[in-house]
C-alpha cells in the first residue's frame, strides 16, 4: 500500500521548496521525497556497512549468526572495505573535475581552443612560484606548459608526494609521513584503494582507513586544489559581488537557462553565449525579455563566485526548479545530477542537456563539448532553449517568492585583499577573541533532513557564538535564502564577530566556493596555522556537513580530519556495523591525526560542541576567551 505523502512543511524549511512541492504533487509529478519514502526502510545490513559484493563467492552479509562472510572477513573488513571505497568514490569525482581542467589549461596552451584563456596570469606565476618553478623572464605559456607538467604528474605515481604539500605546516607532513598517509598520487591511491579491497589484500580495518584518509588528502590538496587554482587561473580568481538566491532566480519573462553540475568549463562558455548580444536578439524576437543563466549545485557555486549570476537553487531544488515550468533548458556536466530531472523536464517544454561523454543521461540531448568547440557548441545550446521559449505553457509556470540578496566571491586573494595585503588582521582578531574561532559549513541536501534545518540552524548558532563560518557547495543557498550571506546579518553574530563584520563590511558567514573550493579553506587553515608556528589541529577551527549524502563529502570530511580539522556529520556514514571503525572515526583518529568526527543531528548541541573544542584549542594556544 502506498504509504501518505509527507506534509511538504515537513521536508523543507523553505517557501519556494513547498510551493513547487505541493505543484508538483497537484501535477503527479514525483520528486526525490517521495523516492525516499518507498526506500525506506532501507537494507539495515547495508546501512550499517556489513554487507559485501566485492566477489562472487558472495554476496555476503554479517549477522550474529554468520559473522564472517565466505572468504572470512568480519564486519571490520567488510565496513573498513566499503567505506574505503566510497572515499575512493569522491576523491575521484572532484578529483578527474581537476584534472579536466589541466586538460583545459593544456588546451589553451597548445593554442587548440581560443574559446578559453588565462585570465588570472598573476595567479599563475604566483602558484608557480609557490611550486617552486622559475618565473623570471619566461612567457607565461611556458610557465603554465611547466605547471601542466607538474599537475599530470600529480595524478600519476612517479612522485613521493603531490606538489600542493608545500602548503601544509611542517609537523603535519611528518605527522603524514610517520602514518604512511602523504598523499603521492591521486590516481595511485585511488586505484591503490580499489586493489587493497579486492578479496584477500588489506585484511585489517585500521590500515584500510589510514589509506581511506591518504585516497581523501590526496582529493583535498590534490585533485581538488588543483580544480580550484586553475578555474581561477583561466576564469578569474573571485572577487566580492553582489548577487541573489532562491527559485525567484528564475525570470518569468526571459528564456531561462539552468546551469547544473560541476565544472565550470562548460557553465562559462554557456553563459558567455547567452550574453552575445545576436542571441539576446534573437531571444527578444521571441518575446522574450532577454536570456537568464541561473545556477544550481556547485556550478552554479563556481558562476556565482567569479560572474555573480544568481543561484537558483541547491541539491534538492534541482527537480523544483524545473516544476516551475519556466525553464527552457537544463544543462549539466557531472556530479549530483539526480538522473530523475530527464523525467520531469519531460513533463514540460524543458530541455535536458548533457555535455560530458562520462556523464551521459538517457533520455537527454547531448552535445560533445570540448575546449576546441565550445563555444560554438554553447551558442547552440542557449539557441535550443531560445526557441524552447515559443513551447513554455504560460498556464503552468508559477514562480514562488522574492529574491533574496547575497554576497558572494570570497576567495582568500579577496579576504587577504579586504585585510589590508595580509592575514596578520584575522590572526590579531582570533587572538583578540573577536573572532573565537571559525567553521567552514559544507556540503548538501539529504531528503532524510528537512531541506537546510541543520545547514541554517548550525551557521545562526556559531555565529552567535562569534564564530566565522564559511559556506560552499550546496550550504551556499541554504545560508543565502535564510539572508546569512549580507553583511547585516551581522546583527545576528555575537559583538566581537559583530565589529569585525561592521568594521570590514562583510557578512559574517563567507561564502567560499563550491566544493572543490574547500581547498580555498584547507589552504587558509594552512596558512594561519604556518602564521602562528603551529600544526592545523592546534587551531581553533572546525568543518561541518549536516546534511552531507555523497561519496565526495566523504571524501571532504575524511581529509578534513586527516588534515587535523575536527569535524561534524549530521548523520553517520554507513560504518556502524564496525565497532573498529566506529570508534577510529569519533575517538581514535583524534590520537593518531588530533582531530576526529562527530555525529550529532542536533544543530544546537552541534554548535555547543563546537563551542566547547574552540574553546580548549584557544586554550591551549594561550588565547583567552
Ligand atoms: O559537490 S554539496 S549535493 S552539489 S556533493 Fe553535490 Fe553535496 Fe551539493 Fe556540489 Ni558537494
Ligand atoms: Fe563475501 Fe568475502 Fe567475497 Fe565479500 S569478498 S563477497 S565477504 S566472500
Amino acid at each position: 500500500m502506498a504509504k501518505e505523502p509527507r506534509p511538504v512543511e515537513a521536508l523543507s524549511i523553505w517557501e519556494d521548496a513547498r510551493a513547487m512541492l505541493t505543484k508538483a504533487r497537484a501535477e503527479g509529478i514525483e520528486t526525490a521525497h517521495e523516492r525516499l519514502q518507498q526506500q525506506t526502510p532501507h537494507c539495515k545490513f547495508c546501512e550499517l556497512g556489513v554487507s559485501c559484493r566485492n566477489c562472487t563467492m558472495g554476496p555476503c552479509k554479517i549477522t550474529p549468526k554468520a559473522p564472517r562472510g565466505v572468504c572470512g572477513a568480519d564486519a571490520d573488513v567488510i565496513v573498513a572495505r566499503n567505506f574505503g571505497r566510497f572515499v575512493a568514490g569522491g576523491s575521484a569525482g572532484h578529483s578527474d573535475h581537476g584534472r579536466d581542467l589541466v586538460e583545459v589549461l593544456e588546451s589553451i596552451v597548445e593554442g587548440s581552443t581560443s574559446d578559453y584563456r588565462i585570465t588570472d596570469e598573476a595567479k599563475l606565476r604566483r602558484i608557480a612560484a609557490e611550486l617552486g618553478v622559475t618565473v623570471e623572464d619566461r612567457s607565461t605559456m611556458d610557465i603554465a606548459a611547466e605547471l601542466i607538467d607538474i599537475f599530470y604528474a600529480d595524478f600519476g605515481s612517479r612522485k613521493k608526494e603531490v606538489a600542493f604539500l608545500c602548503r601544509v605546516p611542517a609537523k603535519r607532513r611528518e605527522l603524514w609521513d610517520r602514518l604512511g598517509m602523504t598523499p603521492r598520487g591521486v590516481d595511485r591511491e585511488i586505484a591503490e584503494m580499489m586493489h587493497r579491497t579486492h578479496m584477500g589484500c588489506d585484511n585489517d580495518a585500521p590500515n584500510t582507513l589510514i589509506h581511506a584518509a591518504r585516497t581523501a588528502l590526496a582529493d583535498g590538496w590534490a585533485g581538488s586544489m588543483i580544480g580550484t587554482e586553475l578555474s581561477d587561473v583561466i576564469f578569474g580568481t573571485p572577487q566580492p559581488s553582489m548577487s541573489h538566491a532562491n527559485l525567484a532566480a528564475i525570470k518569468k519573462d526571459k528564456v531561462n537557462i539552468l546551469v547544473h553540475g560541476h565544472n565550470p568549463v562548460v557553465s562559462e562558455m554557456i553563459l558567455a553565449a547567452a550574453r552575445e548580444p545576436a542571441l539576446i536578439a534573437e531571444a527578444e524576437a521571441m518575446g522574450a525579455q532577454g536570456i537568464n543563466v541561473a545556477g544550481l549545485c556547485c556550478t552554479g557555486n563556481e558562476l556565482l563566485m567569479r560572474q555573480g549570476i544568481p543561484m537558483a537553487g541547491n541539491h534538492l531544488m534541482t527537480e523544483l526548479a524545473i516544476v516551475t515550468g519556466a525553464v527552457e533548458a537544463v544543462v549539466v556536466d557531472y556530479q549530483c545530477i539526480m538522473p530523475s530531472l530527464v523525467q520531469i523536464a519531460g513533463c514540460y517544454h524543458t530541455l535536458f542537456i548533457d555535455t560530458a561523454q562520462k556523464a551521459r543521461f538517457t533520455g537527454a540531448v547531448h552535445f560533445d563539448i570540448h575546449p576546441h568547440n565550445a563555444l560554438e557548441q554553447a551558442r547552440e545550446i542557449v539557441r535550443m532553449a531560445v526557441q524552447a521559449y515559443a513551447r513554455r505553457d504560460a498556464s503552468r509556470v508559477q514562480i514562488p517568492g522574492e529574491p533574496v540578496n547575497i554576497m558572494t566571491g570570497f576567495s582568500n586573494e579577496a579576504v587577504i585583499a579586504a585585510l589590508g595585503g595580509s592575514l596578520d588582521p584575522l590572526v590579531q582578531a582570533i587572538a583578540a577573541g573577536d573572532i573565537r574561532g571559525a567553521v567552514g559549513i559544507v556540503g548538501c541536501n539529504n531528503p532524510k533532513f528537512q531541506q537546510d534545518s541543520m545547514n541554517v540552524g548550525l551557521a545562526k548558532e556559531l555565529i552567535k557564538k562569534d564564530i566565522l563560518v564559511l559556506v560552499t557547495g550546496c550550504v551556499t543557498t541554504a545560508a543565502g535564502k535564510a539572508g546569512l550571506l549580507l553583511p547585516e546579518a551581522a546583527e545576528q553574530a555575537g559583538p566581537g564577530l559583530r565589529k569585525i563584520c561592521g568594521a570590514l563590511g562583510i557578512p559574517p558567514v563567507l561564502h567560499y566556493g563550491s566544493c572543490v573550493d574547500n581547498s580555498r579553506i584547507l589552504q587558509l587553515c594552512a596558512a594561519l596555522a604556518n602564521a602562528l608556528g603551529v600544526d592545523i589541529s592546534d587551531l581553533p577551527v572546525g568543518a561541518s556537513s549536516p546534511e552531507w549524502y555523497s561519496e565526495k563529502a566523504a571524501a571532504i570530511g575524511l581529509y578534513a580530519v586527516a588534515s587535523g580539522i575536527y569535524t561534524h556529520l549530521g548523520h553517520p556514514p554507513h560504518i556502524l556495523g564496525s565497532q573498529t571503525v566506529t570508534d577510529l572515526a569519533v575517538s581514535g583518529l583524534e590520537d593518531l591525526v588530533g582531530a576526529s568526527f562527530f555525529i550529532e543531528p542536533d544543530p544546537v548541541k552541534a554548535a555547543l560542541a563546537f563551542d566547547l573544542r574552540i574553546r580548549a584549542k584557544r586554550k591551549a594556544l594561550g588565547l583567552g576567551e
